[in-house]
């Protein structure tokens, strides 16, 4: 190896440079300091700075340094890109400040830790959700506005940070708000992909992607680490060895190493002064040369292998349900895990040494679904091969330090990774999965002796021709706690998909509903309405969101209602001036906005929204329209790539929105648009202007869903099935606000023996309407066939989706919706109860949760 590199605790510490001999002298001695002040004996060469100010003067005054100076512009400088970079450096400044006193207070107090582990962090914009949790947001306005700048346009310049696909990555985001805010030393540790979610356009109705190169003008918000690099290897082979006090130890050798750079994003709690960490791994090639090409005269060639390397973080997988054996996926699995389970174990060494005793009474890491699973592995190997620890003792603190929560039902979507990928990638780790898995099937045996069916059913190895290592199997067997994220979704797993573990460890199992964060999605995204509460009930609820339940008794007061009402109104308003730029169709703001906004997905079933609005099409075509509700009815969301199917369901949509909306007859009764890109920023401007909110999964698929939840505290009503949180949401606000349709999904289970969806078409005569405008090409009069997919699956016998099967219940419930809100006195008043019935539904309630039950820490204040 090149003289680049020196070995700092027990991770290496690399340069960008070969060169700059200086640049290494330096960070020796900043990480010489650092560790001296990890001793309590800290080196006072650099005196404590005094508090940056938090009003408008120091702000201007602290955007105009950066505007001018750091970034190099003057005032003809038209781009509000470097306004936005100038104001977000300036409160940089002031996170890290609080981010330094954060940890200071954690290294003091000696607290337990717990590490969020995440291939997704969805967090979107950051610019005013941080000035919202620093409690700045007057004097921000009113700086920017005395330099001539309008907050709102320069927080319009942010690209969406889309490092998640959906609801797993979404809620990983909200956590960290939520911790943050609670005071509890919590840290992220995800993948910094060069490429997030892509942006979707809609070209003649199909769903086209387009790549998302989102750092392409720099990420103010984070700051590099390198200083914090660590060493991930692939490939080689297990070589075994006697060490000097005579024992076998393993050593993985002749790999191929990738070096792990870190970026740190600040995490600010709302009015605490507490700022955690978000900290994201980029790969970099190591400057290790294949020495034979190079002297061979292949200078290029050699560089340019590098190359591989750099690509393991370079894009986001866009799928929301496994996309099975891709190596380049495990390759990100385990470099995340690798990473940020040696950065962990190094700051651990720095302070303890190499004892573990007390590791897992001061850690603790929480898997967000199985995608970073090999990390219970690699804490194996770490503890054994670089660390020395009996397999035993190493095995004590693994299992007592993982937890894994399970985000799915649907077995499909279950990862499972070839055996023989695994070992030509990770042969170290195989074999320590192999031997995990030995002394647990021979657990199995003990516990229900002669059970051979057992043993296989639960094996981390699946058998066969082709073997598979099943990673949920891996994460339950290594795990303390196994939680689903709604109680269905629990249920089911232990009486279903889990269910021998359950059996086995019933302790293990546990349900952590999930919420989202108020602040960004009641505060931030309805500040109207905001101000409407903290008018009525205080501010408690911002922080407490169980004290919504005080404006129950405004539900009545006139006054209350009118301004509930005319806020709501504002928020449609803004929603049809969004959709209008997007898509140029015109929205009467007056009429019913019904919005389905998520992945698309069969379980999800948009076919049965859309089904249903071809039925309101059928029934003013056919004049049925007496005592009418208008409807604007918002579709949104991406299809996986690769998922034909979601792709046809975005089509169909699209062409029945272009014949409704084409058509004037029907066009007063009735608008539909799919809203292309959907994504967190469009989600804080829908929430706020939607009156009714679709949640109508297939009983038993949907784990949980967050945009449920997202709907209510904005006040809208919900029409849903008994599925994942809807359940909660129901019990919660009650039958007589809530919208029921459909079967249970014991309902489900029982009519899949057999379910004859032809028989129920002919049975209903709307429902065969709609049949025969499909079939008959109405929606693709020139696109022969297009639909024969869909119209297959709805009519076959095994659709697992049975969408037909819940038509009839759905079109009445949606019925009861237009009646309902013909009495908008009464809609209003149900309108407030949803909200002032969702505090459950907070992050800060599902993270005190994890904390009471999982991870048991303290909050720290600092
Ligand atoms: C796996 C392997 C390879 C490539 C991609 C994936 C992959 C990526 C993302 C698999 C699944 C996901 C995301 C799943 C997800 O978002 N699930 C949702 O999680 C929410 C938070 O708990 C729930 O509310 C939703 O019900 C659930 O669908």
């Amino acid at each position: 190896m090149f003289l680049n590199s020196f070995e700092h605790g027990n991770s290496l510490v690399f340069f960008k440079t070969t060169s700059s001999w200086l640049a290494m002298e330096k960070i020796k001695k900043t990480i010489l300091w650092d560790t001296k002040l990890k001793q309590s004996n800290p080196v006072s060469t650099l005196t404590e700075l005094p508090p940056l100010g938090m009003n408008a003067n120091n702000i201007k005054e602290d955007y105009r340094r950066y505007f001018s100076y750091t970034l190099g512009r003057d005032k003809y400088c038209r781009s509000l890109h470097y306004s936005y970079s100038a104001l977000v450096l300036t409160l940089r400044d002031r996170l890290l400040e609080r981010s330094k006193k954060t940890r200071y207070a954690y290294h003091e107090s000696k607290c337990k830790r717990t590490y969020y582990l995440s291939l997704e962090f969805l967090m979107g914009r950051m610019l005013s959700n941080a000035i919202f949790n620093l409690g700045i947001t007057d004097e921000v306005f009113k700086g920017m506005q005395e330099l001539g700048l309008i907050l709102e346009e320069v927080s319009e310049a942010e690209h969406d940070a889309g490092l998640g696909n959906g609801g797993l990555g979404r809620l990983a985001a909200c956590f960290l708000d939520s911790c943050a805010t609670l005071q509890l030393p919590v840290m992220g540790y995800g993948i910094r992909y060069e490429y997030g979610m892509f942006r979707q356009y809609i070209e003649n109705g199909e769903q086209v992607e387009e790549p998302d190169h989102w750092l392409r003008d720099g990420n103010p918000w984070e700051l590099e680490r390198p200083e914090y690099t660590c060493r991930v290897h692939f490939g080689g082979r297990t070589e075994f060895y006697r060490s000097d006090d005579g024992r076998m130890l393993a050593r993985w050798v002749d790999t191929h190493d990738v070096l792990a750079v870190p970026y740190d994003i600040a995490i600010p709690g709302y009015g605490n002064g507490t700022v955690n960490t978000l900290r994201l791994w980029s790969s970099a090639a190591t400057d290790e040369f294949d020495l034979g090409e190079f002297h061979a005269g292949s200078y290029p060639e050699s560089i340019a292998s590098k190359n591989a390397a750099e690509c393991i973080t370079m894009v986001l997988y866009p799928n929301d349900a496994s996309e099975n054996g891709k190596v380049l996926r495990l390759k990100q699995q385990y470099f995340l895990a690798s990473a940020s389970l040696q950065d962990v174990i190094c700051h651990w060494v720095q302070i303890h040494g190499n004892d573990f005793s007390k590791f897992a009474e001061k850690n603790c890491f929480q898997m967000n679904d199985t995608h970073p699973t090999i990390a219970t592995a690699e804490l194996m190997r770490l503890l054994m091969d670089e660390y020395r620890l009996e397999w035993d003792a190493a095995w004590n603190i693994t299992r007592h330090v993982m937890s894994y929560t399970n985000h799915t039902l649907l077995p499909e979507a279950l990862e499972k990774w070839p055996v023989r990928m695994f070992q030509e990638l990770l042969p170290r780790l195989l074999e320590i999965i192999y031997e995990i898995n030995a002394h647990f099937v021979s657990e199995v045996a003990r516990r229900w002796p002669g059970d051979i069916e057992r043993q296989r059913r639960m094996s981390i190895i699946e058998d066969g021709h082709d073997s598979y290592v099943r990673m949920a199997h891996l994460a339950i067997v290594c795990s303390f706690s196994v939680n689903g994220v709604a109680a269905l979704h629990t249920r089911l797993l232990t009486e279903g998909l889990f269910r021998d573990f359950y059996e086995m460890w019933p302790e293990k199992f546990n349900n952590k509903t999930n919420g989202v964060t108020p602040r960004r999605w009641l505060a931030s995204a309805n500040p109207g309405l905001g101000r409407l509460i903290t008018e009525k009930i205080g501010n408690g609820w911002i922080t407490d969101l169980s004290q919504l339940h005080l404006l129950k008794e405004f539900a009545d007061d006139k006054e209350f209602c009118l301004r509930w009402r005319e806020i709501k109104q504002q928020n449609k308003k803004r929603l049809a001036a969004f959709v209008k730029a997007d898509c140029d169709i015109d929205i009467d703001s007056s009429v019913m906005f019904d919005v389905q906004v998520k992945r698309i997905h069969e379980y999800k079933r948009q076919l049965l929204n859309i089904l249903h609005v071809i039925h309101l099409y059928d029934r003013v075509k056919r004049g049925d329209v007496a005592n009418w509700t208008p409807r604007f009815v918002l579709f949104g969301g991406k299809a996986a790539p690769g998922y034909a199917m979601a792709k046809t369901i975005i089509k169909l949509i699209n062409n029945v929105a272009d014949v409704i909306n084409d058509d004037p007859k029907i066009n007063e009764f009735l608008k539909v648009v799919f809203l292309p890109n959907y994504r967190v920023t469009a989600m804080e401007i829908i929430a706020s202007g939607t009156d009714l909110s679709e949640q109508i999964s297939t009983a038993g698929k949907e784990a949980s869903g967050t945009g449920n939840m997202k709907f209510m505290m904005n006040g809208a009503l919900t029409i849903g099935t008994l599925d994942g949180a809807n359940i909660e949401i129901r019990e919660a606000v009650g039958d007589e606000n809530f919208f029921l349709f459909g079967m249970t999904a014991e309902e489900v289970a029982e009519l899949r023996k057999n379910y004859d969806p032809n028989a129920i078409i002919r049975a209903d005569e709307d429902l065969l309407h709609v049949m025969q405008l499909l079939t008959s090409g109405h929606f693709n009069q020139f696109e022969y066939k297009i639909f024969d997919a869909i119209i297959r699956s709805l009519t076959s016998p095994g659709d697992p989706w049975m969408t037909i099967a819940d038509f009839r219940s759905y079109v009445n419930a949606q019925k009861r919706v237009a009646e309902a809100y013909h009495d908008q006195e009464k809609w209003t008043k149900m309108s407030i109860l949803n909200t002032a019935s969702s505090g459950k539904f907070s992050t800060d309630r599902t993270i005190s949760e994890y904390n009471n039950d999982i991870w048991k820490m303290s909050p720290v204040p600092v």
